[in-house]
């Protein structure tokens, strides 16, 4: 059933389990998601991001996501990751996604304050939810500690940040990044950053860049000639971290394209004489279920829905 974030998030904070968020762009990644929720019984989030949007096209995407979160047992939300800008958040609304993510986090304080308020006042009335962010995505590797003051979420400014705009989940910054390059050395997160912030803050929080980059898909991948030294993302340990301190949503999206292209690449090279599309995706669909449902079981969902 297709459920808003709230629904989902607030009792898994109550409870200490965060629901994955899952970036998809095409069908078989829906499916995955749709698949392994189902089998796990866990809450999801399918999670669209705006470029998501530009390659599949509104219309496609909502659609495709509303009947997999509808013809399933579990509930789901259709969810706008990153939105940058008030139109954006407007046409998913009115498209039918039950959250949305304003993303004002590179504007001066009060300008997110004022952007995230606008974009609650258009949700709220239509029962969607509202995730925001405050702090920079950037790895804190390297970084002075006036750097880091100046990317990472401030926990005094984040209570008042949240009870201002109305939010009813916070995107926060300790130190995780988009992407399969998080790290170049050992994996660096500010718990006491984030242990600070949920001690202001009773609403979900919400880790992004959160993928772990396992070594296992890594390496099927390189067998198979992808260029990929270097990759590192959150170890698991970490996570789990994450969500004893607050955490109840997390964002994956590096994981399944890593698990989608070393399979894709497996199958090529393994079976040179097939063609048919669905011999190809169907095995990259499996890999990314399996990954799916891992985080399922890691992030404590299983069993929640
Ligand atoms: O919010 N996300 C997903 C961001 C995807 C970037 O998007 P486009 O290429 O679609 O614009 C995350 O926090 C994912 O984190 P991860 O660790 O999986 O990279
Ligand atoms: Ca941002
Ligand atoms: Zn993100």
């Amino acid at each position: 059933m297709l459920v808003t974030n709230k629904d989902l998030l607030v009792p898994a904070r109550r409870k200490g389990y965060a629901v994955g968020a899952f970036n998809v762009n095409n069908l078989e990644t829906v499916l995955a998601v749709a698949e392994a929720a189902t089998e796990e019984k866990s809450p999801a989030i399918i999670a669209v991001t705006p470029s998501a949007i530009k390659y599949a096209g509104l219309p496609y995407v909502s659609k495709i996501v509303k009947t997999a979160a509808e013809s399933s047992s579990v509930p789901m939300s259709l969810h706008l990751d990153h939105g940058e800008d008030f139109e954006t958040v407007s046409k998913c609304v009115a498209a039918g996604f039950t959250s949305v993510m304003i993303d004002g986090s590179h504007l001066k304080f009060e300008e997110n304050i004022a952007l995230t308020k606008k974009v609650v006042d258009l949700a709220h009335p239509k029962g969607v939810s509202v995730e925001a962010e405050l702090g920079r995505l950037a790895g804190i590797e390297e970084k002075t500690v006036e750097e880091k003051e100046a990317i990472l979420t401030d926990p005094n400014s984040a209570k008042e940040f949240v009870t201002r705009t109305g939010a009813d989940a916070l995107a926060v910054a300790v130190g995780t990044s988009h992407g399969a390059y998080k790290f170049k050395g050992e994996a660096k997160l500010d718990f006491e950053r984030l242990k600070t912030i949920s001690g202001e803050i009773d609403l979900p929080l919400v880790l992004h860049g959160a993928s772990s980059v396992p070594a296992w898909i890594i390496e099927k991948a390189a067998k198979y000639g992808a260029e990929l030294g270097g990759a590192r993302g959150i170890p698991e340990d970490q996570v789990i971290r994450a969500i004893s301190l607050g955490i109840a949503k997390i964002n994956i999206d590096t994981d399944l394209r890593l698990a989608f292209t070393a399979t894709v690449r497996e199958v090529l090279a393994n079976q040179p004489k097939e063609f048919d599309p669905r011999k190809i995706l169907g095995p990259a669909k499996e890999a990314m279920k399996e990954v799916v449902k891992g985080k399922m079981r890691l992030f404590g969902s299983s069993g929640k829905a």
